[in-house]
């Protein structure tokens, strides 16, 4: 494989944007190398510049369920863009949009839209700091709601990847309602109610953590946050950014059954251009201005190709046996993956719910962010490498999820874990193997 073209683009990229990218991950600063630029993408395959064809299990982290450049979501796109682009004036595509995410998210009753994940969680939690009058918030180690400043402490993603979960730039004073405990550790939680028990005006998690990889819940720990919030008056915010209609229709709050006071959206409901959402129950919904005292804007909030996009993207995964679909691929993958470290006697954790996967390469379970850095971060990089050169695109880091569309087929799939066995081997015959 040659790499010319995407080199030469990146070259010309810094001299005009801040590092090249326009996304901290982007940049491949994890796993060294220059990032490859894309061309086009169509279904799991994305093209670089020079020509390479991948299987994509980045999807643009996560918004693509259906697929790069599905028919149905790019006709609507057009449709809608040639009505308009941007109106700054309500349409029913937002009400229609609204009405899908309502009935299919079991906790909202309303919903109010933005651009970006980061938008939603900011929102989010200034509506809570509003309906409880408290200004705290705890967070968990190597969660990621988005880079608005109160979230970047022990931020996961991009900011854990290049080393600065606690930015710079960010006034202590923002960061001192912002309180931080391990993920999974439901003690830590109780002890912070303890001692800021009138102060917490919210709780904010990733019910399934997909940004130090893919951490899962243990048993009783989402239900433990639940009990906790509503014993001290507090809000649960579950940030559903990457699992929203992701693990389920409904989310992870569908999947395990446990209802959060407001749901942060985005990615999917997008089907690729730029969406971010807030739910909840309309009464406390109803608190967002104009009707109430908690302030919200947006000049592209509701954008009608946005929200064609998006309706066009959940019309698809109503229909019969589309999760069963995304579940079995899932399973084909990860069961796939983890034969061949298994075999090859490559130390690894895998993680899987429905088509949201994760692999470590650590003997260690994994069950927070401490235990998420015992991963071997150098063979990782030569994995994503040697996977790259066998046409494979996976997370440019550790500490990000792998997703899975209803374009990826069988036969996708079982390229993808015989390229991840040739990977090893050669890793592995090399001087110096894993580490
Ligand atoms: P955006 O502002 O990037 O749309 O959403 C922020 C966000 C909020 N909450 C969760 C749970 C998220 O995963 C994200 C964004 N996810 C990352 C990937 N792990 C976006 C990729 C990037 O930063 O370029």
């Amino acid at each position: 494989m040659t790499f010319e073209r995407s080199i030469e683009a990146f070259e010309r990229a810094r001299r005009v944007i801040p590092g090249g990218v326009n996304s901290t991950v982007r940049a491949f600063k994890a796993v060294g190398g220059s990032p490859v630029f894309v061309e086009q993408a169509h279904g799991c395959v994305l093209t670089d510049l020079d020509g390479n064809a991948y299987v994509d299990y980045v999807m643009s982290w996560g918004p693509l369920i259906a697929g790069h450049a599905h028919p149905a979501v790019v006709e609507a796109v057009r449709a809608a863009a040639s009505r308009g682009t941007s109106f700054g004036a309500p349409t029913e595509a937002e009400s229609e949009l609204a009405e899908l995410v309502c009935d299919m998210v079991p906790s909202v009753e309303k919903v109010r839209f933005c651009s970006s994940g980061t938008e939603a969680t900011m929102f989010a939690l200034r509506l809570a700091r509003g309906v409880t009058r408290r200004n705290k918030l705890v967070k968990f180690e190597g969660c990621y709601h988005g880079c608005s400043d109160p979230f970047l402490v022990s931020a996961g993603s991009s900011a854990l990847t290049v080393g600065v979960p606690d930015s710079a730039g960010i006034p202590l004073g923002t960061l001192a309602d912002t309180l931080v405990v391990p993920y999974n550790d439901l003690d830590a939680v109780a002890a912070l109610f303890e001692a800021n028990g009138d102060s917490i005006a919210c709780v904010i998690v990733e019910p399934y953590a997909g940004n130090m990889g893919l951490v899962l819940p243990r048993p009783g720990f989402l239900a433990g946050l639940r009990r906790l919030c509503t014993r001290h008056d507090a809000l649960l915010i579950f940030d559903e950014v990457l699992t929203g209609f992701r693990v389920a229709p409904g989310g992870v709050q569908e999947r395990e059954g446990i209802l959060p006071d407001i749901t942060t959206l985005g990615k999917i409901i997008g089907g690729g251009l730029p969406v971010g959402a807030v739910g909840g129950r309309a009464g406390l919904m109803d608190a967002f201005t104009p009707d109430g005292k908690v302030f919200q804007a947006g000049t592209l909030s509701g954008n009608p190709l946005a929200m064609a996009a998006g309706i066009a993207t959940l019309q698809l995964l109503r229909a019969p046996g589309v999760y069963a679909q995304l579940e079995a691929s899932g399973a084909r993958l990860i069961e796939g993956l983890d034969d061949v470290f298994e075999r090859q006697g490559v130390a690894h954790q895998t993680n899987a719910r429905g088509s949201l996967l994760g692999f470590f390469f650590t003997a260690v379970p994994v069950v927070d962010l401490a235990s998420a850095k015992t991963s071997d971060l150098r063979f990782y990089a030569r994995f994503f490498h040697a996977m790259l050169e066998r046409g494979v695109y996976l997370a440019p880091s550790q500490f990000e999820a792998a997703f899975v569309s209803l374009a990826h087929d069988d036969a996708a799939i079982d390229r993808t874990v015989a390229a991840a066995e040739e990977a090893v081997i050669s890793l592995l015959a090399a001087v110096d193997g894993p580490g």
